[in-house]
This record gives structure tokens, sequence and C-alpha cells, in this order.
């Protein structure tokens, strides 16, 4: 199922494992922060069109049946797997709080404030709502997945631009890269495929375009990844 792949080695080995996806925005966050610190990982694919997380191997693994997966394969509990995504950054946030930092300094509460708003808009208001697992069984319902995850979607990143307006510097809180644009760019990759008019978000689409430029975001895309297919069909 899983086929390893060191992306960046270190002497004594990778110091991360992280399993993933390509296409799973999710996964795309802790892709990018983890280039954006420049910390060793050796990557694991989870097919979930196959199915794979539903493996008995995989629910052993994460109980939740999903990814990313992370795992700190030097830390103090080698065998810990954290299984949450904002958990996951937020730990890589605590042992490496100067390798890049992701948040505000603790000085200025307000300023993570906003970080946080951002994060939460993304990981807790639109992605659990257009993740497979919902939009399979709104279609089982007789709704149409793919008009239900770009409404979602749609709403959400308006949320998004009417904050960033106010917060928004050269990226989404002020000048530097943080958890919100980690957030971000997978969010859009994503909406980009469900066709939302992301013309109408100016600040979001601006940020975006900058943060696109980068070389840690570059690495982590989507397209670039071992698992996607050679024709880079969105399965
Ligand atoms: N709250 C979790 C959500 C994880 C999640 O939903 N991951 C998606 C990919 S982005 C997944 O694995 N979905 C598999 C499924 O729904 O079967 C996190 O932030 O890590």
């Amino acid at each position: 199922m899983s086929n390893h792949t060191t992306s960046t080695q270190n002497a004594g080995g990778p110091e991360f494992l992280l399993h993933t996806y390509y296409r799973s925005s999710c996964s795309g966050r802790l892709r990018i922060a983890l280039e954006f610190k420049q910390l060793s990982v050796e990557l694991a694919y989870i097919h979930l069109f196959k199915g794979e997380q539903h493996s008995e191997e995989h629910k052993t693994l994460n109980p939740s049946g999903s990814v990313p997966v992370l795992t700190h394969l030097v830390g103090e509990n080698p065998s810990f797997p954290i299984t949450q995504s904002v958990a996951a950054l937020e730990y890589l946030e605590e042992i490496y709080p100067t390798q890049h930092p992701l948040l505000p300094p603790s000085t200025q509460p307000l300023e993570r404030a906003k970080v946080r708003t951002l994060v939460n808009i993304i990981t807790n208001d639109v992605q659990p709502i257009t993740n497979r697992r919902i939009t399979t069984a709104v279609k089982e319902l007789g709704v149409d997945p793919v008009q239900w995850s770009k409404q979602y979607m749609t709403r959400g990143l308006e949320a998004y631009e009417r904050i960033a307006e106010k917060t928004a510097g050269r990226y989404s809180v002020g000048d530097s890269v943080t958890m919100a644009d980690v957030c971000l760019i997978p969010a859009v990759w994503t909406a980009d495929k469900h066709e939302v008019e992301l013309k109408k978000l100016p600040t979001v689409m601006r940020v975006y375009r900058a943060l696109s430029e980068l070389e840690a975001v570059k690495r982590a895309h989507w397209s670039v990844q071992k698992d996607a297919p050679a024709d880079l069909e969105w399965l």
C-alpha cells in the first residue's frame, strides 16, 4: 500500500514520517509547513480513492481513517502518530518555534488570533463539510456533491476574503507566511478544481499568487507529488 519515498534526507535519516495523499488539502498543509521549516520527511502514500484510508493497517495508525498522519521519528515518543493536521502544525511550531515561524510571537496575541481565525475558517468551516466522506453521504441523499462542495468552499473563502481584506499584507496576516497561508494554499488548489469563482476573491488570490512563487510551496504542490497521476488528472 504505502510507497515510502524520502523527500529530504539528513545524515541520520528523516526526522518525520508523513502519511499523505497528493490531493488531500489537509496533507498539503503539512507538506507545506515541513518545507518552510526545512525538516526532513519521509512520505508514505495513502490512496484515498482506492480506499486505503479504511485498511486495518491505516486505521491502526489513525482510527479516524484519514490523512495526514505525522509521526516524529526521533521525538520523545517516536511511535506516536499525530492524526489531526492542526495539532501537527501546532506541534511543529512548538518544537521549532524559530525555524521559519508560522505564528506571530506570543507577545502579539491578537495577531495570533487573526491567524488562528483564518486557519479555523478553512480547517473547521470548509474542509470537514466538503470532505469525501461527506460528499459521498450527501450524494446518497440525492444532493449533487459537486455543487455542495462548490457552495461551501465559496462561502468559506468569501469569509476568508472579508477578514483577509483587513489583516493581509503580502500574505494573509501581515508580511510573513503563517499557518493561515499554509492552510489557504491547498484550499485554493481544491477550490480551483471545483471551479469556485476565485476571481471574485481578490485578496485571497493576491496572497495565493505571492505564496505560489515561493520554493517551499512549489515543492509541496500537489502536481509534483510522487503519488500524483502522470496525466495530473485530479482523481
Ligand atoms: N480534521 C482532520 C481531517 C482529515 C481529513 O478529513 N482528511 C481527508 C483528506 S483532506 C481524508 O483523509 N479523507 C478521507 C475520507 O474522507 O475517507 C485533519 O485536519 O487532519
